[in-house]
């Protein structure tokens, strides 16, 4: 591969600092990206921890203090992996620094840092310097081809949306508590943990803003164990919260997002109804995509079940034979490869900070809404 590589700074090592560093790694293994990537440096305070990650990974360098990698001459890319409370702080620091930035969803704990991480990216922008949020489910195949189609107006007019976003990790009571539990640290819990990427995908998939929600929050579980076994804690973000929301387009939107949704694991659930047709995605299945066509005869109509494994799929040229399907951590590495590519072009990698930001408006108002017996709350800066 001619050219010089791009070196990739990671700060995290926890579950996402695993699926990043395989998506960096087989970007380049499975496929030819305009740039390579390079795992030049993981930063993380517990610099026993990242340094067991660069070992299974083969990041070349391991630090301890993320102020010094920004601050570093050779690196190119800085890719944040840590909880929502540090996001706006780095990101910031990495942009102004000269820095393109890959940060980790929802893209911060409130509306007012994810305002001034868009404007940093705005004024990186100017310096050829580009920043994207992880919104990584847009990049698997059956939801890409979804997209594809209905940019290409095969589903007409949107009339209804379904969106959830259903785990059960929290059911037990016992479970500990977690950063992820945390306001201060997480700005909310299943809300901007998991309903953030369905916000994502609806806004993403239709190409419309939603412009106000009714919804309604709920802690189940109010005290948990502490980690250290030293008596409990309090759970001071919500464990699920639904909510039902307009389209600029004028469909109708309901959404669910809960940890507690017993015997559902990874259950991103979408489905859309158009004029001209319908699509329906269950991730549980997600080599899957469901495609009604209202315009076919009667006799025939129905939801065909469409097997999204063959080279004519979005991202599935660069894998296997034909028919062997992917898996959750196919879509980071996607993620990787559309960034490399949209670097080498010097063109704005999607999702924006600015569509980051449009997610964050609307988990705000869900918050807002929720606090108020469920008031109907208009989103500010919507496309209406
Ligand atoms: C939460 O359980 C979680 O790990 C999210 O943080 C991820 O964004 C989601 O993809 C899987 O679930």
């Amino acid at each position: 591969m001619p050219g010089k590589a791009l070196r990739v700074g990671m700060v995290g090592y926890a579950f996402m600092g695993v699926a990043h560093s395989q998506g960096w790694r087989n970007a380049r293994s499975f496929h030819n990206p305009l740039i390579e990537p390079e795992l030049a440096v993981v930063c993380g305070r517990d610099t026993a921890k990242a340094g067991e990650l660069a070992r299974r990974f083969g990041w070349g360098e391991v630090v301890g203090d993320w102020r010094e990698l920004v601050a570093r001459e050779d690196i190119d890319l800085i890719d944040i992996c840590t909880p929502g409370d540090t996001h706006a702080e780095i990101a910031i620091a990495a942009l102004d620094a000269g820095k393109h930035v890959l940060c980790e969803k929802p893209l911060a704990n409130t509306v007012a840092e994810a305002e001034a991480m868009a404007e940093a990216a705005e004024r990186a922008l100017s310096r050829g310097v580009y920043a994207t949020v992880g919104f990584t489910y847009r990049r698997v195949p059956a939801i890409a081809l979804a997209a594809k189609w209905l940019w290409e107006g095969r589903v007409g007019c949107v009339r209804h949306v379904r969106a959830q976003y259903l785990q059960d990790w929290l059911t037990d009571a016992d479970a500990p508590l977690s950063w992820r539990l945390r306001k201060e640290k997480a700005g909310s819990g299943a809300l901007g943990d998991i309903g953030a990427h369905i916000i994502d995908l609806v806004q993403h998939l239709t190409g419309e803003s939603v412009t106000g929600v009714s919804a309604m929050t709920e802690t189940f579980v109010r005290q948990r164990p502490l980690a250290s076994g030293d008596g409990f804690g309090e759970v001071t973000v919500d464990d699920a919260a639904v909510f039902l929301g307009r389209l600029s387009g004028g469909a109708l939107a309901t959404f669910e997002a809960t940890r507690f949704a017993t015997g559902r694991k990874n259950a991103i659930r979408l489905e859309i109804n158009g004029t001209e047709g319908g699509l329906a995605f269950d991730f549980e299945d997600m080599n899957v995509l469901w495609w009604h066509d209202a315009t076919a005869e009667p006799a025939e109509a129905g939801y065909r079940r469409i097997v999204v494994t063959e080279p004519e799929h979005p991202y599935l040229a660069g894998w296997w034979p034909p028919g062997h399907g992917l898996g959750y951590e196919h879509a980071f590495t996607h993620q990787a490869l559309d960034l490399l590519d949209a670097i080498a072009q010097a063109r704005q990698p999607a999702p924006s900070f600015t569509e980051g930001l449009g997610v964050q408006r609307v988990l705000d108002a869900v918050q807002v809404s929720a606090a108020d017996e469920s008031r109907w709350t208009p989103i500010p800066g919507s496309r209406v």
